[in-house]
């Protein structure tokens, strides 16, 4: 453990703040005992791990929820403009650790518990993951709302409760099984329920056109159905403590059982029916990620919050202002993706049905109000509504759809007269196959700025799925390239690391990640190398207890750590991969002699549950780590790894242990990627294409830090429509045929020789993602890492490198850049 606070302090001061530490030590010891006793209501002779962790928590959450209440006051009487995050997945993680660190307070509390016999360590591990979202973007929810209480912006997360979190994934006999995965068993001490917060949001029903004099009507929505949305909150505190925001989480809940019990008649058995119904929202995250659901439940989730947060945050700023029209000067709403899309025409409802404003107005306030951010071009992944679906849960919304549309398709068609092409691609309705509501379209449409996660991303953006709207709004369009909280991924997860960079950058580099700045100076430096080996190795070592204790395989610590984490989707080609993992153990096992470098391929990630392919891919390589672990020849060469239950937690452990960091995505698809961030800013070096944030990570840590291999996005475009010739590819290189033949013929499956024949044969014909084409430049490139391997200060001079140079991807810069250019506020540093 690091002692970083120490670091910090100049040696005058060091007594008095030692005495000082003592006394909160003490008075932290009581206050856990204190908690056990009354809150959880156990002696410390009988209390169990979860107990003291409980009770820990409690005392850790009572020192922020005094500056929570004073941010919250300040915020109000300064009149200050608030953000609003709307995001339908905040993938969080452990808050223990996180909480501890960013007051200040993890030695504290590691001396309080170690008086009582208690090891904070283990404490840690009983926490279970808040994992309300699937990957990157939930995490970058969570990155941002670190990152935004860190700058002291006044801001509020916005999500669903769900009382199930992403599904616990099992492997068995290599295949990936799901299991609930229940986060709120034994409680969530970092909430507080807000039973007297709570909304009804409607569904269904009908709309009445009422005269209100002249020829004017005025629109009213009976709903059919209601479900009330109730509030808990999580305090969110940013580093050093400075300011605590909210992160407000909506749980569905029947209305009164009374009006259910009218509402069916006496019909007890149907009121139950109508509960569950309602309560269904908040019951569990879609675990699909960059594919929609496309269900009724979704959508009535992403209404649902959605409509919850408008209510809760237009009542806030009524409050404090009087009067809506000032909402785009002292309130900002960032839509995390698509999925709160339905803010457009929720907002345009509260402003013109319940505030009786005009419809050009609103729609002004609306626009300068809301901002969208995009987080993917995978046309599949956009999601769009059936219009009849749309009409029966939303019937109101439709009709603002439809008026939104008119009004917008009449400004183009007189804009650029003739132009059908233009027309119908800019349209808020899709009409072919079906009609379906464009919930990318209406984002873009209702907001002032729209933004990519990455540079080359938010370029795609408009030459592909925005192109037309590009050309009708130019100046909306930018880029905000994603980041990562050091907090986390580096002070939390890695404190050997961070306690050296304290040591030689000096303690500013806790609060200024540009002062990393100052560790290339001495990157060539062997001491610098033998002490960078030394962390590395000590989080290897860990990593590998790990690996043992979960799988039962021994790894060498000494071997090159190549990792692949996240979720498991066939553009982010894991195949490549387990291909070239195959590819190389043939050729170990042909020349084991050879100047190899021993590796231990580590793999770690969920595939969606009806996503058959991703499925088969887990099993492959579940079926190449057993072939190649069991074989003498490559003992001491080649390991293979599959880490089930990939989270949060997880990766806190892998990524300090990484020496490889694979992202190998098909040029073009990867819209960021956030998983590279924290890899290499932790020492790893990256192998990767010319995709999402790869290529500014390339410009900050030099290309000869980093391993850069296969097609451009532009040349897959251009092979996409040229013809991909897998035949071709496949015969001139020197490895790949004689691994598909294998893989084919079920060497790696002699229980069931056809398994692969699908999936060899989709690459053989249809290899839509270039598996077959970048795998010759893949081949070289880790063989390139081989040679680099070899050279010791080559290696850890580049490793040093990549640390120094990645000041620039934390979350603070990001959201600074948010701050300035979208939502218009402060940011001030808490230093
Ligand atoms: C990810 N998207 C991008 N989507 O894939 C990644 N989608 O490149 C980027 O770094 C990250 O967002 C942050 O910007 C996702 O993670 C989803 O998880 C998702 C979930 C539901 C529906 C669609």
């Amino acid at each position: 453990s690091v002692e970083v606070e120490d670091k910090m302090l100049d040696k005058s001061e060091t007594a008095a703040r030692a005495a000082a530490a003592g006394d909160d030590v003490a008075k932290f010891r009581a206050a856990v005992i204190s908690k056990l006793t009354y809150a959880v209501g156990k002696n410390p002779a009988a209390a169990s791990d979860r107990d003291w962790f409980l009770a820990t928590a409690f005392a850790t959450r009572d020192r922020i929820v005094d500056r929570w209440i004073t941010s919250t006051r300040q915020t109000y009487s300064e009149g200050r403009k608030r953000v609003y995050y709307l995001s339908l997945e905040f993938l969080i993680g452990r808050l223990l650790f996180d909480a501890l660190t960013n007051i200040e307070m993890l030695e504290t509390a590691r001396s309080a518990l170690g008086d009582l016999g208690v090891d904070l360590d283990r404490l840690r591990q009983v926490e279970p993951d808040a994992a309300l979202g699937n990957g990157g973007l939930g995490r970058l929810a969570a990155c941002f709302m670190d990152s935004m209480a860190t700058l002291s912006i006044a801001a509020y997360g916005y999500g669903i409760r769900y009382e199930n979190g992403l599904f616990r994934q099992m492997i068995k006999n290599g295949w990936q099984k799901e299991y609930p995965e229940d986060w709120l068993s034994f409680g969530n001490p970092w909430e507080f329920e807000r039973p007297e917060v709570y909304y009804d949001v409607g569904f269904g029903g009908s709309v009445e056109a009422v005269p209100v004099g002249g020829d004017r009507k005025k629109q009213i929505w009976h709903p059919g159905e209601t479900v009330e949305a109730v509030a808990y909150d999580t305090p969110i505190v940013g580093w050093r403590g400075h300011h605590v925001n909210t992160l407000r989480l909506w749980s569905a809940r029947a209305a009164d059982p009374i009006r259910l019990d009218a509402f069916n008649q006496g019909d007890h058995v149907g009121a139950l029916v109508n509960q569950v119904k309602a309560e269904a929202i908040s019951k569990v995250l879609y675990p699909s990620d960059a594919t929609p659901a496309g269900q009724e439940l979704r959508l009535r989730q992403e209404y649902f919050f959605t409509a919850a947060s408008l209510r809760d945050l237009t009542r806030r700023h009524v409050d404090s202002f009087g009067d809506v029209r000032s909402l785009p000067d002292k309130v900002s709403i960032q839509l995390n993706d698509t999925h709160p899309a339905i803010a457009v025409a929720e907002l345009m409802r509260v402003l013109v049905d319940e505030h009786d404003i005009e419809w050009d107005e609103a729609f002004d306030i609306t626009t300068r109000t809301i901002s969208y951010t995009n987080h993917t071009l995978l046309p599949e992944a956009l999601e769009t509504w059936p219009v009849p679906l749309m009409e029966r849960l939303l019937p109101r919304h439709m009709q603002i759809i439809y008026l939104l549309n008119a009004k917008h398709l009449e400004k183009v068609s007189a804009e650029f007269p003739g132009d059908d092409a233009l027309l119908s691609s800019v349209s808020l309705i899709q009409e072919d196959h079906g009609r379906r509501v464009r919930m990318g379209n209406l984002a873009f449409l209702g907001s002032h700025s729209i933004n990519g996660v990455a540079a080359l991303h938010s370029e795609l953006m408009k030459t592909t799925v925005f192109k037309d709207f590009y050309r009708l709004f130019p100046e909306r369009m930018n880029n905000k390239t994603n980041g990562i909280t050091f907090r986390r991924w580096l002070y939390q997860a890695n404190p050997g690391l961070t306690n050296l960079l304290v040591n030689v950058c000096g303690p500013a580099v806790l609060d200024d990640p540009a002062e990393l700045k100052k560790l290339e100076a001495f990157a060539a430096e062997s001491s610098l190398h033998e002490r960078l080996m030394a962390v590395k190795r000590q989080n290897k070592v860990a990593l590998a207890r790990l690996i043992r204790d979960r799988l039962d395989i021994k790894v060498n610590p000494g071997a090159l750590f190549d990792v692949q984490i996240k979720r498991i989707h066939e553009y982010k080609r894991q195949l490549l991969n387990v291909l070239e993992t195959i590819a190389l153990y043939d050729a170990m096992r042909a020349n084991p002699a050879k100047n190899w470098a021993p590796r231990v391929k580590i793999f770690s990630g969920k595939a969606a549950a009806s996503y058959h392919m991703a499925k088969l891919i887990i099993k492959l390589a579940n079926d190449v780590a057993k072939v190649v672990n069991d074989d003498p020849t490559v003992r001491d060469l080649l390991k293979v790894v599959f880490l089930p239950n990939y989270n949060v937690s997880l990766a806190e452990v892998i990524i300090p242990a990484a020496d490889l960091s694979e992202q190998i995505s098909t040029a073009g698809m990867e819209a960021s990627g956030t998983g590279n961030m924290k890899m290499a800013l932790n020492g790893a070096l990256t192998v990767g294409t010319l995709d999402g944030a790869n290529v500014e990570i390339k410009e900050h840590v030099g290309d000869d830090n980093i391993f850069i291999f296969g097609l451009t996005a532009e040349e897959v475009e251009a092979r996409r429509a040229n013809g991909i010739d897998e035949y071709g590819s496949i015969q001139a290189s020197p490895h790949l045929g004689e691994v598909l033949d294998a893989v084919e013929s079920g060497v790696f499956s002699p229980d069931e020789p056809g398994r692969y024949k699908s999936l060899v044969d989709a690459l053989r014909h249809h290899d839509y993602f270039l598996v077959t084409t970048d795998f010759d430049a893949y081949w070289n490139a880790q063989r390139e890492i081989d040679v680099a391997w070899h050279d010791k200060a080559r290696w850890w001079t580049s490793s040093a490198m990549n640390t120094a140079n990645m000041g620039w991807f934390s979350s603070d810069r990001t959201i600074s850049e948010y701050a300035r250019d979208i939502w218009n506020v402060p940011v001030r540093p808490g230093r």
